[in-house]
Formats: C-alpha cells, structure tokens, sequence
C-alpha cells in the first residue's frame, strides 16, 4: 500500500524529551513511514508531506531529563525497609481511551508504567476530520502533567509495533512483567469503509499482536501478555455464551473447546485470529496471557483524569469510533434524535470505564500461568440499544432536554432481534466491583456532553459506513467537510 498515503502527523518534540532517530534505508522505515506505507489514503485538506529524514522514531528514555536514572526495579524505601519491587507494566496504546485511563490508574497504583503508542489513532481523526468532544492534550502533555500533580512517572515510547525492531528496542529498554495490549485500530465501521482500511485494520492488529507474541519469546519469557479482546469475537450465538470455552460431547465423546466465533466486522475478525495466534503460542512456547474480552465501554472519567484538564480522556461520539451510550448522550446533549440502528434489539455487554481499569489491575494481579490461555468476559450488563435509548431519554428528561429518538436504517449486518446470555464470572470472582449503568453515571455523561456541546460537530453524527456498499476502491465518503 505504500502508494496511498503521503503524510504524517509530525511529532512535535518538547525539549524534555530525548528521541533517537534512525536514518532511513530501504529495511529501516521510521514509525511514521511505516504508517504512511499501511494507513489507508486521506481525503481530507490536512494532508502532509513526510519530512525525512528528521521525523522521530520513537521515544526509548524516559520523557524528562530527571527521570533518566529511574531504577529498573523498586529500590525505594519506607520507616519499614525496602519495599517489594513493583511490576513494570508496558501499556501499548497507551495513549487511547482504555489505554490512557488504564496507564493512569497503574501508576497511581504504583506499577511502574511505560506508555508505548504509535499516536495512529491521532493521525485517523485528522484523516477523517473527526475530534473527541473533551478537548485532549498530547501523550507528552498528560505525562509532563501526571508527573507533576502526583511526582510518579511513566517511560514513553512512541512507535508501530508492527514494526518489530522499535518493539524489540522497547522491550530491551523497558524489560516489562506485564504486557497490557491495546493497540489496535478498534473501530468496526473504520475496517468497512474499504478494502484499505479492511486490509490496515486486520495487518496493524493481527501483526502487531504477533509481534508481542515474538517480543515476549525473545526478551521476556516470564512477561504476562493481557490482550484485549472483544466480546463480539462470539456474535450473537442462540445459546449462552461461555468465558472463552465450551464443553461439547459429539458423537459420545466430550471435549473442552474455544467458543464458536461468528465475528461481524473485519475488526472483530482481527481480534479472533489475535485469539487464535496467542492460544497457539501459550501451547507452543508457554507464553501465559489473559484475553479480555470487552464488552462496549462507556464513561469518560475516572478517579485519575479527573484531577486536571491535562489529564482529560477522549470521548469519541462520531459515526465511525462513537460507541453505542456515549454517542447517545452527545446526540441527547445537542437535541439530535437518538440513532437506533434498525430494529434495536441489538443486545451487548456493557461496562463502565472505570471497570476497565480495574479488570486490567485484577487480571495483573492475579496473573496467568505459564502456557495457561485464560479467557474472561469483561463487561458488568447487557443491554439492547433500545434500553439505552430509553434510559438516556429519561436521565435526559430529569435535566430538561427533550429527547427523541429515530430508527435509522442499519447500516450493519447483525442480527437486531437475538438471543443474548454471556456468563461473566470470572473477573467478578477475583474482585471486580462493578459500577454499574445508574441515574447518577447517565446524569453525570449528559453533563459532560452538555459541558463541551459546542464542540459537537453535528455532520459526524449520522453513521455512513455501509457493511454491504463496502468496495475496493478508496472511500472518500466518511469525511464531512
Ligand atoms: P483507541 O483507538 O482509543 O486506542 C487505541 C490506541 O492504540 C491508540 O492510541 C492508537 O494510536 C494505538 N495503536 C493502534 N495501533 C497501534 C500500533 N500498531 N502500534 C502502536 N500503537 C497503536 O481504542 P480504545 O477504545 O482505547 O480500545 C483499546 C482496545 O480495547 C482495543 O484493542 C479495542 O479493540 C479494545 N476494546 C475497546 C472497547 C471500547 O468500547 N472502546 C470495547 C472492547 C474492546
Ligand atoms: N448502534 C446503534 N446506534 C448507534 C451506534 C451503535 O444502534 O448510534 C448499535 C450497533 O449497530 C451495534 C451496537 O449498537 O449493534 C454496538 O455498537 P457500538 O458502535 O457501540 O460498538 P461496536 O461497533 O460493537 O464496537 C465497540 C468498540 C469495539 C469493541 C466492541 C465491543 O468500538 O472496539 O470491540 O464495542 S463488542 O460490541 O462487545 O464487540
């Protein structure tokens, strides 16, 4: 694909923090080039042109001067004597939704924590003339920022893992006990926009988890890789869905098997064969990894984001990376009609992100063992999009807007009236305290909605991404200028 695209998002680089840049070859490709030979084309006016040979390839120390000569186990000490040393927990795609609350949330646990992130999900809002409605600082700003408010630090890397010598320099430099992987391109309708981005998605995430798969071989053998997954890798079977297996007897005898996957995107596929490559690798190498498979994220705050502007997480409310509630309670906030996508008995499990971060603490804490595949469904509630639409407009109700709500003509391929039980057991049982969907969260997402309304940018409401008008040729149809 390296036809298609002729741009980047420079990295702007603050003083603080020391890159290493490697000179371009035809084997050595920088991060940025290496998305501009596998991000699908822009249609949009921001279009760039690459500056070689002085883009930067990744961040490998720590982001400030001071922070040079952290140890790379805990040395410190309490009145008690020395404390035991924390785990060094990487984060990759740590600066996205999940994964910059996550990153927070460990470091105010005291994990020692290295973001690793290619900033492509930046790069795709350009490319799309889309924007959070919370207006968020860049990834060396919330660290600066972090590190500030509370003195903990966090190492950041800023670079593709498919390209495997950035990751391998990453691991050499970082020596992480835990893998936490969400760097993926994690959008459904973005993998139907066309054969580009179909083929992007399903190369950045079933390459990029290969890589960590190779980089724990290699440099770290004892690492627990806690990958996220999907709950839609399992479709919407008309049987109670398990957490990753199932037992079966056939023909007389009996089998423990992977659950049936019946994906629906080009996205959700990329993440069953993650699934497949990962228990293959825990049975072949004795890689232990821990696949979450998450349910639909809602929420936008958590204890840590919220204690400055700096630290503010994404809220994506756009037809393309907008999620089912959030999109909801923007639609709500700004008077557009609810969009419930045909018939809306599409049915979920739902989860508030502040259980996201929690079920990432719990699956470290309680790791897997080695060769062992653990599965566990992490969402805390199902619901149709019929029942969030009506919970929205009641919690709408209580804060004087008046909402309405459309059936918009599915633009996806998926069953809207379905048999849905997905056991979710297995989290709960090693903590997890859920905080679940109540009038106080919806109040409090409506505010944060009614908060940044003038953001709203209404033309990115209405999804346009067709699963059955998908085609070959470049899309320029998402982006509304
Ligand atoms: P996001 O798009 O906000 O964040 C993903 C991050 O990964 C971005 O910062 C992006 O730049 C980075 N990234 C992507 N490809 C990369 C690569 N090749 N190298 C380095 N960094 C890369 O997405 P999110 O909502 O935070 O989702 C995170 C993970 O959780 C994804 O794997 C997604 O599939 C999974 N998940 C999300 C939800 C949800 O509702 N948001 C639900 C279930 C599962
Ligand atoms: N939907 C509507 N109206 C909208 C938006 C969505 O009716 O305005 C419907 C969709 O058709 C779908 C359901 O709501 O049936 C959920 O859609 P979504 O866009 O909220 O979530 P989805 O595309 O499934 O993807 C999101 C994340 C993805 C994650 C997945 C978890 O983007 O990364 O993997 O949730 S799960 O759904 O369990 O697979």
């Amino acid at each position: 694909m390296a036809h298609l695209l002729s741009s980047s998002c420079a990295v702007n680089l603050p003083p603080a923090i020391k890159t290493y840049f490697r000179p371009r070859n035809k084997h050595t490709t920088s991060c940025l080039s290496s998305f501009a030979s596998r991000t699908p084309p822009i249609f949009t006016s921001c279009r760039r042109t690459l500056q070689e040979p002085n883009f930067v390839y990744a961040t490998a120390t720590p982001i400030s001067k001071e922070l040079e000569h952290i140890p790379k186990s805990g040395s410190s000490t309490n009145s008690n004597g020395p404390i035991s040393k924390p785990k060094r927990v990487m984060v990759i795609g740590g600066d996205g939704f999940c994964g910059w609350a996550t990153s927070l949330h460990l470091s105010n646990k005291n994990y020692e924590v290295a973001v690793v992130d290619s900033l492509v999900r930046r790069l795709f809002d350009h490319q799309l003339g889309v924007d959070s409605l919370t207006p968020i600082s860049s990834i060396q700003n919330r660290i600066r920022r972090w590190k500030a408010l509370t003195g903990k630090t966090m190492q950041l890397y800023i670079g593709d893992i498919c390209d495997f010598e950035f990751l391998s320099e990453a691991f050499k430099s970082f020596e992480p006990d835990v893998v936490v992987h969400f760097g993926e391109q994690r959008s459904a309708p973005y993998s139907m926009i066309d054969r580009s981005r179909a083929v992007f998605t399903q190369h950045n995430n079933v390459i990029g988890t290969l890589n960590v798969l190779f980089a724990i071989k290699e440099f770290s053998e004892e690492c627990h890789l806690v990958k996220l997954g999907t709950m839609g890798e399992y479709g919407t079977p008309n049987i109670d869905i398990e957490e990753g297996y199932l037992t079966i007897t056939h023909n007389g005898r009996t089998d423990t098997l992977p659950y049936p996957k019946q994906a629906s995107s080009f996205y959700h596929l990329s993440k069953v064969h993650d699934s497949h490559n990962i228990a293959f690798t825990c049975k072949a190498w004795g890689i232990r990894a821990t696949d979450l498979n998450q349910g639909v994220v809602y929420g936008v705050r958590t204890d840590e984001t919220t204690l400055h502007e700096e630290l503010c997480n994404r809220f994506d409310y756009d037809g393309v990376f907008g999620t089912a509630l959030n999109r909801f309670c923007v639609q709500a906030a700004v008077g557009h009609p609810l969009t419930v996508y045909g018939k809306g008995g599409q049915t979920r499990g739902y989860l508030d992100i502040r259980d996201t971060v929690q079920c990432v603490e719990l699956a470290i804490a309680n790791p897997a063992k080695p060769g062992e595949f653990r599965v566990f469904n992490q969402f805390t509630e199902q619901f149709s999009v019929n029942d969030l639409a009506g919970l929205v407009t009641k919690a709408g109700k209580k804060l004087g807007l008046e909402v309405q709500t459309i059936s918009v003509p599915n633009p996806r391929v998926e069953a809207e009236e379905h048999y849905y039980n997905a056991k979710h057991t297995k989290l709960i049982e090693l903590g997890l305290k859920p905080h679940l969907l109540s009038d106080s969260l919806l109040d409090s997402l409506l505010n944060v909605a009614i908060q940044f309304k003038d953001r709203v940018d209404h033309s990115q409401i209405m999804p346009n991404i067709s699963w059955k008008k998908i085609g070959v040729k470049p899309r320029a149809a998402p982006v509304q200028l």
